[in-house]
This record gives C-alpha cells, sequence and structure tokens, in this order.
C-alpha cells in the first residue's frame, strides 16, 4: 500500500516510491527557488571564495585557482521544503576535502556557515560538508549553472532540504559554535532533515 497519491505518482514514473520524503511530491522539472533577486556577473575577474574562521590557513581564490581543483561529481535526491523533490539531479565540482587540504580546519570547527551574494547564508554541521553528497558545484545535470540556478558557484548539501544548499556561493566559514542562516533565522528549522519532515520550528 502506498502512503499517498504522491507515492504512487513516483512508482508509476518508474522509481522506488520509498525515495518520496513524507509530504513531498515528484517534479520532473527543475524549480527555481530563492529570496531576492538573481545577480549579473560581467566576468569572473573580481570573484572569489573565501574559506575562513577555524582553519589554520584562510583562503580566498580566484574563479582560475578554483578551477585548478581536482573535480568530483554525484547524483543526488533534491527536496525542498516547499514539497516538490526532484529526482536524480547530477552535479559537478569541487569536493570540500579538496579545500579542507588549503585551508586546514581546526579541531575545534564543528560548523559550516555558507555565504552566498547579497548576504545570503546557511548553516549546516561539518560532517555535511565531508559528506561525499555535499559539492561546491558549477554544473547541474551536466550543463554549467544557469544564472537562476547558482552561477557560477552553488553548494549542494545532500540529506537536508534544499534551502542548505546556498547558490551564488562566495564562502565558507567554519566555526565552533552553531550561526542559524537566512532561512533559519526567518523560522525554517534548523535541522531541516527531510526525512523527519523538520520544515519550520524547533
Ligand atoms: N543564495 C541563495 N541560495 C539559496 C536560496 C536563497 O534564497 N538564496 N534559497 C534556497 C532554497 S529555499 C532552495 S529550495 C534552493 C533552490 O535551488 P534551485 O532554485 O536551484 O532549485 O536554493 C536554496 N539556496
Ligand atoms: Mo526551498
Amino acid at each position: 500500500m502506498f502512503r499517498s497519491k504522491a507515492e504512487r505518482k513516483v512508482q508509476e514514473a518508474g522509481y522506488d516510491p520509498a525515495r518520496l520524503p513524507p509530504g513531498q511530491y515528484l517534479t520532473a522539472k527543475w524549480p527555481v527557488l530563492h529570496a531576492g533577486s538573481v545577480p549579473r556577473y560581467d566576468g569572473l575577474t573580481g570573484w572569489t571564495l573565501r574559506i575562513f574562521g577555524d582553519v589554520a590557513n584562510e583562503l580566498e581564490l580566484t574563479w582560475e585557482q578554483f578551477q585548478q581543483l581536482p573535480r568530483a561529481s554525484n547524483v543526488q535526491d533534491i527536496h525542498c521544503v516547499t514539497r516538490w523533490s526532484k529526482f536524480d539531479t547530477a552535479f559537478e565540482g569541487v569536493h570540500w576535502r579538496e579545500l579542507a587540504k588549503l585551508a586546514q580546519p581546526s579541531p575545534t570547527a564543528r560548523f559550516a556557515i555558507a555565504h552566498a551574494e547579497a548576504g545570503f547564508t546557511s548553516n549546516v554541521p561539518l560532517s555535511f560538508l565531508e559528506d561525499d553528497g555535499a559539492l561546491l558545484a558549477t554544473h547541474g545535470d551536466g550543463a554549467p549553472l544557469t544564472p537562476d540556478h547558482g552561477y557560477p558557484l552553488r553548494l549542494v548539501i545532500a540529506g537536508k532540504y534544499f534551502w542548505k544548499s546556498a547558490k551564488w556561493l562566495r564562502g565558507i566559514e567554519l566555526s565552533s559554535i552553531d550561526k542559524p542562516g537566512f532561512w533559519e533565522r526567518y523560522g525554517y528549522n534548523n535541522d531541516a532533515d527531510p526525512w523527519r519532515e523538520e520544515r519550520y520550528g524547533f
């Protein structure tokens, strides 16, 4: 038996209905969702990515330097708190471990705070950034990210609602204390586990 009509639709689309977290429905297209406006980039000469906070070596990489790092890819199901889920989304980019080799996180670092354009932030336990499902992604579904989806660089965090995956990423801060991000301060749940339906509140 299916818990819901949404699960039956997942089955009809040829997927295991167990992949759909509670209260979600499957979408085939990739919706666009964010607060504020899409940043415009007139070239990437002024673009940098900062790694700072609880690290031995703070970094500020140019786009060209970032391009020199070893690449990685993964495929995952993404789940937005507004209830759409998109399965098998392919991402390509650079894994955090490559940046950690250079920045050398302090033993006290326990949380990662993503800093994006226009002051947007999102926070996760550092273990989620270290996970193989995480990525600093330049590509989504086989093509360079479109401006709407976070060009030139976005974070991808697996196992959390998709709001943790900051678009237009410009920095990662490591910290010994947690720092609730933009949506978390707005009332979204800090932990954001889609399997536990940690949508809003605590
Ligand atoms: N910089 C930034 N990143 C953001 C957001 C935002 O408002 N600003 N919204 C988040 C939310 S709520 C979701 S669901 C995803 C949506 O990503 P998509 O538009 O690529 O589907 O981006 C996340 N990353
Ligand atoms: Mo979202």
